[in-house]
């Protein structure tokens, strides 16, 4: 199988997640953000993710993927939790995603080496959100990280009494977090969007709580459920100014995550 995607995209975080505990393997496929040849080639359109199957059919849109993994894994989904679990995802697909992507934006933005793809970026975020949307998410960074830790705070909850988001085994729900999680943890490589964070916080502290945080690890490295992320994902933004102590270990750190963390196996 073959998923193609964008290294920050939290759909694409939850499918790859997915794919993880369902025990799938998938090629990881990084989509350059300025030539979407190979997507559109696959599905006439402009969106990740895409996932082919060994088959070689295309799935597209990440709710119909996931359950196509997990017609293949139906543990994922232990009956009778179909109803909450999916409500969940949704939750984290559309109201938890709101807050997270825009926090995440500015930093994915500068992410992009080639000034012609942050212009794309955008230009495709201002024609839904209007001009000056990015610098706006970025400007308002406490309030939305506010939101955030809102619509964390019920999970959080959830996650002091129990291991996983529905009891002792991860579900789809756990993967719909954790892309939103992982996004933001992209998001976060930005010395800039660190320096808006108070200065004893990383990309989980400022928006989840500690049982939050306790699950995080508990999926870290070697247990599986942390994506790996290739290539791109290691190269530090462009910026303008040498990086900073802070910057420099947080990247250091990311190496090292990315290099220790268990590849997706099948
Ligand atoms: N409902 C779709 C949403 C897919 C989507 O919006 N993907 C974003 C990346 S997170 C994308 O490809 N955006 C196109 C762009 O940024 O140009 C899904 O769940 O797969």
């Amino acid at each position: 199988m073959k998923l193609y995607r964008f290294p920050y995209s939290c759909y694409a975080l939850k499918v790859q997640c997915l794919l993880g505990l369902a025990g799938l393997r998938a090629d990881v496929e990084d989509v350059p953000y300025g030539d979407r040849s190979a997507l559109v080639k696959l599905t006439g359109d402009l969106y990740v993710p895409v996932l082919v199957d060994g088959s070689g059919t295309v799935h597209v849109d990440s709710r119909a993927i996931c359950q196509f993994i997990v017609a293949q894994a139906p543990q994922l989904i232990p009956a009778p939790l179909d109803g909450p679990v999916w409500a969940y995802a949704d939750f984290c697909d559309n109201v938890l995603e709101d807050p997270c992507f825009k926090l995440a934006a500015p930093a994915i933005r500068r992410s992009f080496p080639r000034p012609a793809d942050r212009a794309l970026y955008t230009l495709i975020k201002e024609r839904k959100y209007g001009r000056g949307c990015v610098e706006a998410w970025e400007a308002s960074a406490t309030s939305l990280r506010e939101a955030a830790r809102a619509a964390l705070a019920p999970s959080e909850r959830t996650l002091r009494a129990s291991a996983f988001l529905f009891g002792a085994r991860p579900t789809l729900a756990d993967a719909a977090l954790w892309g939103q999680l992982a996004m933001l943890r992209f998001g976060s490589i930005s010395p800039e969007a660190q320096c808006q964070s108070s200065k004893n916080t990383t990309w989980m502290h400022w928006t989840t709580g500690p049982a939050t945080r306790t699950w995080v690890s508990r999926h870290g490295p070697n247990r599986g459920l942390s994506p790996r992320y290739s290539s791109p994902m290691l190269r530090p933004p462009t910026q303008a100014s040498w990086p900073s102590t802070t910057t420099i270990l947080r990247w250091l750190r990311k190496l090292i995550w990315n290099r220790f963390a268990r590849p997706l196996v099948v």
